[in-house]
């Protein structure tokens, strides 16, 4: 099917049947790696399987989308990234790090199994990403594949969101050594790119290699994902403000008391709430050029500046 003859679809339609397709493929996908021990692949399972938006995969799955690929043939490489993002909120909420109980509404990783078993579930789940990428049906084309793969590792690592966690934890003052990221509206900026924007411009930059984007879809794509980067991060400092733990599905105000510099506390909740207007419409104009096929990709940037958990 080519976007010509694609259905129209609401987005909240369109959210859940990318949702489902990518738990069933997420499923499939970790039976298939055969974790040696049953304890790890349940672990992996809840770190993967329990609830999420499934944004990430959404967001690849419609940028190649625009270039008139099926939802099937972007999966594979949509799960990949959201076993990336699963890994890293299961290292995220350990007690290393932020120390949760909570996430997507159930217990975190190593609340339901233990520490190490936590750490071993997201390091399988961040290996499967990339033997995800390497097969052949995530694309036919080998130099695709490659470039799947040195996207996401960009994306994932040190110059991407595991960077951007180091700088957060720099800014709570936990290291004497390395320095503290300017708590100023640049330096929550610079943090936020990597920290979370990194996976989200890798989400578009995929589903543009899967589409066989020209270079100047490609960069219509990285302003659209840039921008709704900045818009999610905001979206969630409103959330850690003014959620509510039980409908957010994690525990909220860890920020402020944590003496984290946020976009909330640096423009304050109505400049926030203004900010987030002018980047959804920034996201809309981003990607203008590709006409009614980016209507899904438009509305899913007022979605993200205006979602509740
Ligand atoms: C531990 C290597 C390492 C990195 C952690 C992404 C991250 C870096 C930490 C997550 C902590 C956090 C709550 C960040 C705020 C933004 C964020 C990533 C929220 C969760 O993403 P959603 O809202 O979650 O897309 P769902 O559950 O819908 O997938």
């Amino acid at each position: 099917m080519t976007e010509i003859d694609r259905p129209a679809e609401t987005l909240p339609d369109a959210l859940s049947r990318c949702a489902d397709a990518v738990a069933a493929a997420l499923e499939q996908a970790i039976a298939r790696a055969q974790p040696v021990s049953d304890r790890l692949s349940r672990a992996m399972r809840h770190a993967a399987l329990a609830g999420g938006k499934r944004l990430r995969p959404f967001l690849v799955v419609e940028s190649a989308a625009l270039f008139g690929v099926p939802m099937e043939r972007a999966l594979p490489a949509a799960i990949a990234l959201e076993c990336v993002h699963c890994y890293s909120l299961a290292h995220d909420d350990l007690p290393a790090m932020d120390d949760d109980d909570l996430r997507r509404g159930q217990p975190t990783v190593h609340r339901a199994y233990d520490e190490a078993t936590a750490i071993l579930a997201g390091d399988g789940l961040l290996t499967l990403a990339f033997e995800i990428l390497a097969e052949p049906t995530t694309d036919p084309d080998p130099a695709v594949r490659i470039a799947l793969v040195a996207s996401l590792a960009r994306a994932a690592g040190g110059e991407g969101m595991v960077g951007g966690q180091m700088l957060d934890l720099a800014a709570e003052g936990r290291f004497a050594d390395a320095g503290r990221p300017a708590p100023d509206l640049a330096g929550v900026a610079r943090l936020q790119e990597l920290k979370t924007g990194a996976l989200l411009r890798h989400a578009c930059e995929a589903g543009a290699l899967i589409g066989r984007a020209a270079p100047p879809e490609m960069a219509q794509l990285n302003t659209y994902s840039r921008v709704i980067g900045r818009a999610f991060q905001i979206a969630d400092d409103l959330l850690d403000v003014e959620g509510d733990a039980a409908a957010v599905g994690k525990a909220v105000g860890k920020d402020s008391a944590a003496g984290k510099a946020t976009f909330v506390e640096l423009l304050g909740v109505a400049g926030a709430r203004a900010e987030l207007d002018r980047l959804v419409g920034e996201a809309h104009a981003a990607l203008a050029g590709f006409g009614t096929r980016a209507t899904l990709l438009q509305e899913a940037a007022r979605f993200i500046a205006e979602r509740r958990n």
